[in-house]
């Protein structure tokens, strides 16, 4: 490339203009694309000035040489009849055994001619005395050779009967520019520490900076539809009034993920088939509050607040095993406790509270094409003096309004923490059916009476999973489409925002 540039800066210099780039690249044995490349970036330092140009060149078609090799057919049927042993003229069948096909193209254009005529069943000379020259051969011949170009009407005529084609070729003219100089100067994109070291910048000619110049467009991240809804969700429930509890913990102790909320230590649930248990005590174990500790393993074991309790025997190594949390109602209990230990502080003084969480919960259980073993929660709770099943209904009600489920009915259920419970079903208005949207209840006197809570105080909670309204947003059929390491985030890239 180097070669070219300095072959078309020392052309300048001499000749003073490089004509058309395409006979010089002829002339000197390059490819003329290379050329004109050479040339645009000379042209975009300003050493060169360049005019575009445009010629319209014509070749044969494969016919057209035959034309030239072998005579039209026109003039091969004349010929054949002028040189013909009758001077009465010859037999189309005569014609035809010695042409073949040709007689179809040749004998129209002798009769255009007026150079041969029909007379009775013979084809005949019109003037034999006249001499007829092979015009349309000799005119290719010359667009063949390039010399004595035919008329523009000849051309058309030629083009008509597919003996030519026209192309037209784009070559530049080349003379010398503003910064026009016999040997090109680099010009540096950057000034660099070692051209300030060496100090020899002096002497450099650096590109222009295009100020104006729009940076490229980032590509940016992507939300993933789970945060999406979970962005939804947060907004819903704190423009119901509720405040986020703080879940970062995922690994619990027993003890506040089921015997606080009153769940026997006989509870199948609490099976490593069904949960997961981790080795290894963690802060949790270690700083239980002992005095609630008691509270809790008598409710289970002996009853009270009117509660029979369990019967059981109450362990403390069962209490103090850790596991991967089952539920965010392990944080409820521990907020619940909180504002227990709070209302005491202030001299029994209870303040009212709406508490929601949004995280992930991990299961045992078997997987499926819409279940893993880990999940989003959704749970909410309200805690307040003389709530009552309506207050839960209602509260739910207006939650799932709000992500576009207007119809629901409610089911009774068992919960081991919640009397009454029951199971949320919903009418999807585009799915056009009824679908269990979540699970709810209000919290037992056996799991707040021993927090300390004033007996007039009642908790309503529900909950639901992230997973199951996103994938049904988002119409993702799996939900390995939606979570885990397999999940195309790009895929949903450009899903709207979740708004229900
Ligand atoms: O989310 C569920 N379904 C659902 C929710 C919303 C929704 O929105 C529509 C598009 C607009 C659609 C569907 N479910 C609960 C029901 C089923 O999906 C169920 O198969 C899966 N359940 C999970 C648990 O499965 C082992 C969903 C999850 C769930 C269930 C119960 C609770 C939380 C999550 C709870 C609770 C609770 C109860 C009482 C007190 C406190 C918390």
């Amino acid at each position: 490339m180097v070669e070219l540039e300095q072959l078309v800066l020392s052309t300048l210099a001499g000749a003073g203009e490089i004509e058309d780039t395409f006979t010089f690249a002829e002339a000197q044995s390059v490819d003329h694309q290379a050329l004109v490349g050479v040339i645009k970036s000379l042209h975009g330092d300003g050493y060169v000035e360049q005019v575009a140009l445009s010629a319209q060149l014509w070749s044969l078609t494969v016919e057209g040489e035959a034309f030239v090799n072998e005579g039209s057919p026109e003039y091969r049927v004349y010929s054949a009849v002028k040189g013909g042993e009758n001077a009465d003229g010859m037999e189309m069948s005569s014609i035809q055994e010695a042409l073949g096909d040709i007689v179809k193209i040749g004998l129209g254009p002798c009769m255009k001619n007026k150079w041969l005529s029909k007379k009775g069943e013979k084809i005949v000379l019109v003037d034999a005395s006249k001499m007829v020259e092979d015009e349309t051969s000799k005119m290719l011949s010359a667009i063949a050779n390039n010399t004595n170009m035919p008329s523009d009407k000849d051309l058309a005529a030629l083009k008509k009967r597919k003996l030519v084609n026209s192309i037209v070729r784009k070559s530049l003219n080349v003379k010398k520019g503003t910064n026009y100089r016999e040997k090109r100067v680099k010009k540096m994109a950057d000034l660099t520490k070692e051209m300030l070291e060496a100090n020899n910048w002096g002497d450099m000619e650096f590109k222009n900076v295009n100020l104006n110049a729009m940076g490229t467009q980032g590509t940016g991240g992507n939300f993933h539809p789970l945060l999406k809804v979970r962005a939804e969700f947060r907004r819903i429930l704190m423009e119901m009034g509720f405040e986020e509890m703080p879940t970062n913990k995922w690994v619990e102790s027993s003890f506040w993920n089921f015997d606080s909320l009153f769940q026997p230590q006989s509870h199948p649930a609490r099976d490593a088939h069904d949960t997961f248990f981790m080795k290894g005590e963690s802060g949790t174990t270690r700083s239980l509050p002992e005095d609630y500790y008691e509270k809790v393993k008598t409710i289970h074991e002996g009853g009270g607040f009117e509660s029979i309790g369990y019967g059981c025997n109450f362990k403390r190594e069962e209490t103090c095993k850790n596991l991967l949390r089952t539920h965010t109602t392990a944080i409820s209990a521990q907020m619940l406790y909180k504002l227990a230990q709070e209302t005491k502080v202030n001299n029994g003084v209870f303040t009212p509270k709406k508490f929601f969480s949004v995280d992930r919960v991990f299961r045992n259980e078997a997987m499926d094409a819409t279940h893993l073993c880990e999940f989003h929660q959704v749970e909410g709770l309200v805690a307040d003096r003389n709530l009552t099943l309506g207050n839960l209904i209602g509260t739910i009600k207006t939650f799932f309004e709000k992500i576009g489920i207007s119809q629901v009915r409610f089911k009774p259920a068992y919960n081991p923490y919640t009397e009454p419970s029951m199971e949320i079903f919903g009418y999807h208005p585009e799915l056009k059916k009824w679908t269990e949207i979540g699970n709810s209840g209000m919290f037992r006197p056996e799991m707040l009476r021993p927090m300390g809570l004033p007996s007039d105080v009642r908790v309503i909670a529900w909950g639901l999973s992230l997973e199951r309204p996103t994938m049904i947003k988002y119409r993702i059929e799996n939900i390995r489409d939606l979570f885990g390491h397999k999940a195309d985030i790009k895929a949903q890239a450009n899903a709207p925002i979740a708004r229900f």
